[in-house]
């Protein structure tokens, strides 16, 4: 695409219900969107860092001056006329900073794939018209809140359930849910790296409810603690944080540290590397499935373009829209029989509603591109 203008815009969106994990609670979101405009369309990318570096290194404010101050230029080097494929390599002499990285790409992704009309899943290799939803339950107060949250979600018709944990709070909502809800329910846990390999012996403790995986236990760099844990432990070991690219991933596999991979465009640098990420697994016979970073629907768009891949064989953290917000940013993704629709128009899709990203702009800065 002709690049004219790119715009970094940030918002702030107030989720529907705080969001507790074992590194923090998100109470809202401040979003940091990227904008290329083109002769023909707009691009978007949604840029999933989080207010404070607590998930990963990476959080918005960072985000923010990287992209302007790092990215941009790199970008604008190549002058007006650039292509999805040259957004990574143009990048890559920065070190770090996969979430803003993937924001960049995902809005000339889109800007290229509306002016050429064609979807983000059929560019990525989708092969399903929807994909199945699941949905991640934060840490609550009590395990009668867990309970009555889950509850609710699974008559909303979610497929598959995951729960937060970290020490004190696993074995006793693991062993609650399952006593509500059954054994066929879907069930995997996500530790966000809050234990260490000492923990082995409170961690097999989960071994008799049948989970599904569970994700991140140890800190992210920890892949021999993972491959050592896998040992000591039943439940099939998948990862999150520590896988930040394909060759990460294939290197977690071949050491024996994960038997599934969580496929995030933000936390390995974009959708392209993500397809990657996926393929690499396919070719190891590791299924995927779809992480989730509270997105608004743009990002969510993208992400169900990408959970329509064929090695994404298990449901994703990929929720409706009511799941997060009163009120999205684009059109609201809706659960139909505990399933997203991909959506199938150029580009992500859908586009941000110009009222709703009125309402929720914080700040507007236009980054000139001619020289
Ligand atoms: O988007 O539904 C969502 C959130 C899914 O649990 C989720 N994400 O580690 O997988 C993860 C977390 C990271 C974000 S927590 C603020
Ligand atoms: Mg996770």
């Amino acid at each position: 695409m002709k690049i004219e203008v790119v715009e970094l815009r940030r918002i702030r969106l107030p989720l529907v219900t705080p969001f507790r994990t074992s590194f923090g609670t998100e109470t809202e979101r401040d979003i940091l969107l990227v904008r290329v405009g083109g002769a023909g369309s707009d691009g978007w990318g949604e840029c999933v860092a989080m207010s404070e570096p607590l998930y990963s290194s990476e959080y918005v404010e960072g985000a923010h001056a990287v992209t302007r101050d790092h990215l941009l230029p790199r970008l604008r080097s190549l002058g007006p006329s650039l292509t999805p494929e040259e957004v990574g390599p143009a990048l890559s002499a920065v070190k770090g900073h996969p979430m803003a990285k993937a924001a960049v790409e995902m809005a000339v992704l889109d800007g290229e794939l509306s002016e050429r009309g064609e979807s983000l899943a059929t560019y990525l290799g989708a092969v399903r018209p929807s994909v199945p939803s699941g949905v991640s339950v934060g840490i609550m107060p009590s395990i009668s809140q867990l309970l009555d949250a889950v509850g609710a979600y699974l008559d909303q018709g979610y497929v598959r359930v995951k729960l937060k944990i970290e020490p004190g709070w696993d074995l006793e909502p693991v062993r609650a849910v399952r006593e509500r809800f059954g054994d066929e329910l879907a069930l995997q846990v996500d530790a966000n790296t809050a234990y260490s390999l000492g923990d082995a012996p409170a961690l097999a403790r989960l071994d008799p409810f049948g989970l599904l995986l569970i994700e991140q236990p140890l800190p992210e760099d920890d892949v021999a603690g993972h491959a050592a844990l896998a040992r000591l432990i039943r439940t099939p070991i998948c990862l999150d944080e520590s896988i930040t690219s394909a060759s990460a991933a294939a290197d977690a596999i071949n050491r024996g540290a994960a038997s599934i991979i969580n496929v995030k465009a933000g936390r390995v640098g974009g959708y392209l590397e993500a397809k990657r990420v996926h393929d690499v697994c396919a070719g190891l016979g590791v299924p995927v499935w779809c992480g989730g970073m509270l997105e608004t629907g743009l990002g969510r768009a993208a992400n169900v373009a990408l959970a329509a891949l064929p090695n994404f064989t298990l449901p994703g953290d990929t929720s409706a829209s009511d799941r997060y917000w009163h009120r999205d940013l684009t059109t609201p993704f809706i659960l139909k029989d505990g399933h997203l629709e991909v959506p199938t128009g150029p580009g992500l899709g859908v586009g941000p509603d110009p009222a709703r990203l009125a309402e929720v702009t914080v700040s507007v800065e236009e980054i000139p591109w001619k020289d």
